[in-house]
């Protein structure tokens, strides 16, 4: 076996038994084409157990993330049917390594969009946006990673969760939110930390999943980004993001 296939099963074992498991390129040697190669062979993987591509998710597009993680370049990773978490519902905390949670902003698109396009085109393109949570659960240990060994991870996505769809219609640039745990605000942003408008994190999804030649589709979903910084999750809680405008989405974590 090639060494992107290998890691790309060491990481989709670790996912799957929820463990952790140790750096393997903590001098960050690898070259980011080969991490992207090997997020791609984790995510076939899904696939071939029957799991649904069903959209794309960005990472580090707010400073608060950036300065949180210690990484500074833009990301992205591939979202699949199994990640999806419905609104509202109690999810296992056994599935998780050691999940952290963000607020983000979702889209979901009317039609395809690929390539560079500018800020109105790709709005054109979006059927709904809603308030979302994503559950991070870096497979590495202590949640410690050079660029490439995130990339290869597939940016820590573990599980994401969306809200009620709004229309598009509604000026998103700057909508105030908070991330709650058990009712308690512990984080508070708004939508302008993602690359100063969510949009410019949409363009950036259209732009580098074509580039890997998995341009972005009708109906798929993209999350744009955690607006503040992660918060740790532990089993009994209720987790909530609420936005100003669109509204919430919550899920519960088994004791
Ligand atoms: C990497 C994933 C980053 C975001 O929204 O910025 C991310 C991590 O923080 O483990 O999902
Ligand atoms: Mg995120």
């Amino acid at each position: 076996m090639n060494m992107i296939d290998e890691v790309a099963l060491t990481l989709d074992s670790a996912a799957r038994e929820a463990r952790a498991t140790a750096q393997f390129d903590s001098d960050g040697r690898l070259s980011l084409e080969d991490a992207y190669e090997i997020q791609r062979a984790s995510i076939q993987l899904r696939v071939a157990r029957g799991e649904r591509r069903v959209g794309v998710k960005m990472g580090f597009t707010s400073r608060a993330k950036m300065v949180q993680m210690g990484l500074s370049d833009v990301i992205w990773g591939r979202l699949s049917s199994g990640m999806q978490i419905e609104e509202g519902t109690a999810i296992d905390y056994s599935r998780f390594v050691h999940p952290r949670v963000e607020p983000e902003i979702a889209f979901v698109l009317k039609r395809p969009l690929a390539g560079d396009v500018s800020a109105p085109e790709a709005l054109a393109a979006v059927e709904a946006i809603a308030p979302a949570l994503e559950i991070i659960d870096s497979r590495y240990q202590d949640f410690k990673f050079t660029l490439p060994e995130v990339i290869a991870d597939n940016a820590s996505s573990s599980g994401f969760v969306v809200g009620p769809w709004c229309s598009p219609c509604i000026d998103f640039g700057n909508l105030g939110l908070t991330l709650n745990i058990d009712g308690r605000p512990l984080q508070i942003g708004s939508t302008a930390a993602l690359l100063g408008h969510p949009l410019r994190s949409l363009v950036a999804a259209a732009r580098l999943s074509a580039q890997a030649g998995e341009p972005l589709q009708a109906g798929w979903i993209v999350m744009a980004g955690g607006a503040t910084p992660a918060e740790w999750i532990k089993p009994g809680q209720h987790v909530s993001v609420d936005m100003e405008r669109l509204g919430s989405a919550s899920f519960h974590v088994k004791r």
